[in-house]
């Protein structure tokens, strides 16, 4: 028993020592990482900082304070080894890293490769590239309110981009010590628009500034509206920029084809509504202000900077095919030449683009080729040495000519010293009439008594004219999307519709060239009491082309608006249109620079819709188009006149040579 008992207790010993030395080995350090699964260390470093020595460049993150204490979220790229190197600096809604990163590469060129950025001039020149998001948007800090208006009446608080601007180069020359203290500002669209902001009251440090393809009037001819009518595939653009401050929130959809989109919600009110897009600042004020009233007129950009000291030189760079913005440039240079009484300090160019092509290749643009690129030419023969005259420091003044035109057609640059001028010497402008004739005929011939009074069609808002092919592409960017191709689509689709009217010339035995802007005068009558029109103005190749077969019998648009009936006497007050009467309606065409050739014929298209890219007249006045009801949206037979004192026709900027 006694050696029973021994057994027991040195047994009770042992398993308790044990237990105590398990206890023990539990709480060791060692112990516990290997035992708890959950414990792995993370291989991610709290922090990594990668090893850049042999970058040939330096990327600065900084947050820039503006005078109201928002701080600005800037990148710097600064080439490295750069001293006494100038600034381009562009400001930007549309996230400035990723506009500096675009590739991982420890060179210059492949990170700045893309939108905005004019690569070669940027890394050839030596400059320091500057990119900026402004307030509200990315990695700014403060409020963001579309296209924010100057302080005034529609901003009572006391920033705007022009103090953003003025802060922002004030900081870059004094905290940039690589720079020589001079800066150029550059952007294209939005970032197009927000050099022009600079131009008021600039920073001293402010040289040079180029605005390319800039958003000047949102209602006359650029983003939002033309000439009254809505742009509603734009939508989603306002959607994605204001839900969220970096764009997560992205526009949905229901169908393949926008033309089903829009036509499914019946008014653009209604679609916005189906989208929750009136929780959106932007949205409101659209609904709230369809037609030209202060809130337009005072933003307008042309009609701003008309009213400042010219002090900048500046250089407007317009698309003569810009799917978005194509009134903006033309409309500045309008403004602000008359003002530069020293002819230095005002300049246009004015390319075979869409939108910002000018700054990729520019040998095309969708079925129309360009014997030579159009886009580098302006890069390096234009942008860089008109940029380096006044940004570096003992640079030669450039050869860039008051005016360079590319002239389609013949496809060529012209240097010219004003604008519209037709040649640079020895050619006459002239305004004259392209008469719309019975036969659906079109000639310099004014229509003659006792002929036809005038061709119609029926319109009918169930079946809008679709602006390009279906199924028809939101707007949009990127492999596959045909977007910015869209004015140089072919016309023939809508040509052969039974509401479309299409007045066609003779061939031509000579070549018929015009500079400027053509205007539209229509003498036509509607069926119902509101109406959109919508004329094209047509280059119509040859039955067959040599060498490029694609191109025979092409319907080409060279310039082509819409306007909306309702703003005939006043674009502020709209009106109702009087039934079946002839009535006038007369606007301006988007700018052109184009020679008809020899055996091509000129060709103007009248319709009543441009859908879905413009929202749908109703035909039955309503006194907000944005909340028309269905049984509002009526067919209405729609006459356009050519008698005798009732003359339709286009008026072309005619340039003749002795
Ligand atoms: N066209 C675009 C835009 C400009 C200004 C306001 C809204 C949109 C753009 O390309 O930036």
């Amino acid at each position: 028993m006694e050696e029973q008992t021994r057994t027991v207790v040195a047994k009770t010993l042992a398993r308790l020592l044990w237990s105590l030395v398990l206890a023990a080995c539990l709480q060791s350090p060692v112990f516990a990482q290997t035992a708890s699964p959950s414990s792995l260390p993370s291989e991610t470093p709290a922090t990594f900082t990668p090893v850049t020595d042999s970058f040939e460049y330096v990327k600065r993150d900084v947050m820039i304070p503006m005078r109201d204490g928002v701080k600005l979220h800037t990148v710097i790229v600064i080439p490295k080894g750069a001293k006494n190197a100038p600034i381009l600096l562009t400001r930007t809604p549309y996230n400035a890293s990723a506009q500096v990163s675009h590739a991982a590469s420890s060179h210059l060129g492949p990170i700045l490769s893309g939108y905005d950025n004019a690569t070669e001039v940027i890394v050839e020149g030596g400059y320091i590239r500057v990119v900026q998001d402004i307030r509200g948007k990315y990695g700014s800090e403060g409020d963001y309110v579309m296209t924010r208006p100057l302080r005034g009446p529609l901003n009572p608080t006391a920033v705007d981009h022009s103090t953003d601007t003025y802060d922002t180069i004030d900081w870059l020359v004094k905290n940039v010590p690589e720079s020589n203290g001079k800066v150029g500002i550059l952007g294209i669209s939005y970032d197009g628009f927000l050099p022009l902001m600079a131009l008021v009251n600039p920073h001293p440090a402010l040289k040079v500034a180029v605005p390319m393809n800039p958003m000047v009037d949102g209602w006359m001819g650029d983003d939002w509206f033309h000439n009254g009518a809505f742009r509603e595939q734009n939508m989603p653009y306002i959607y994605e920029q204001e839900a969220t401050r970096s764009n997560d929130e992205k526009w949905w959809t229901n169908h393949f084809d926008d033309y089903d989109v829009y036509m499914e919600a019946g008014s653009a009110g209604e679609l916005g509504r189906r989208h929750g897009l009136e929780q959106v600042g932007f949205w409101r004020k659209i609904l709230e202000h369809p037609s030209y009233d202060a809130f337009w007129q005072e933003q307008a950009m042309d009609r701003i900077l008309a009213a400042q000291p010219l002090k900048v030189p500046v250089m407007f760079v317009d698309s003569l095919w810009d799917q978005e913005d194509i009134y903006g440039a033309p409309a500045l240079y309008k403004a602000l030449k008359p003002k530069d009484t020293t002819n230095d300090k005002v300049f246009l160019v004015m390319g075979p683009w869409h939108h910002g092509q000018e700054i990729g290749g520019g040998s095309s643009l969708g079925a129309l080729k360009f014997s030579s690129d159009t886009g580098l030419y302006f890069r390096k023969e234009i942008l860089a040495p008109f940029l380096a005259q006044y940004l570096k420091d003992g640079a030669p003044k450039a050869n860039v000519p008051t005016v360079s035109a590319y002239e389609t057609g013949t496809n060529t640059w012209r240097r010219l010293s004003a604008w519209p001028s037709g040649c640079a010497s020895g050619c006459t402008l002239k305004a004259t009439p392209l008469y719309l004739s019975p036969g659906l005929k079109l000639g310099f011939a004014a229509p003659k008594s006792g002929e036809a009074a005038y061709d119609e069609y029926v319109s009918d808002p169930a079946k809008p004219v679709p602006y390009r092919r279906r199924p028809v592409q939101p707007v949009g960017y990127g492999d596959g999307m045909t977007w910015s191709q869209w004015l140089v689509d072919d016309q023939r689709e809508q040509s052969g519709r039974g509401d479309v009217l299409a007045f066609v010339s003779d061939v031509l035995t000579a070549q018929v060239k015009i500079s400027g802007q053509p205007v539209a005068n229509l003498i036509a009558s509607t069926g119902g009491t509101d109406s959109d029109w919508v004329v094209k103005l047509i280059d119509v190749y040859p039955d067959e082309v040599a060498g490029q077969p694609a191109m025979g019998g092409y319907q080409l648009m060279v310039s082509a608006d819409i306007f909306r009936g309702r703003y005939r006497e006043s674009l502020e007050t709209p009106k109702p249109i009087d039934s079946d009467k002839p009535l006038l309606y007369r606007w301006i065409l988007p700018t052109a620079n184009h020679v008809f050739l020899p055996e091509h014929r000129i060709m103007v298209q009248i319709q009543s819709s441009w859908f879905p890219l413009y929202d749908r007249n109703p035909q039955t006045f309503v006194p907000n188009i944005f909340w028309a009801k269905p049984q509002d949206y009526r067919k209405a037979t729609q006459r356009i006149y050519h008698a005798a004192g009732q003359a339709s026709f286009v008026e072309l900027p005619l340039v003749s040579t002795p």
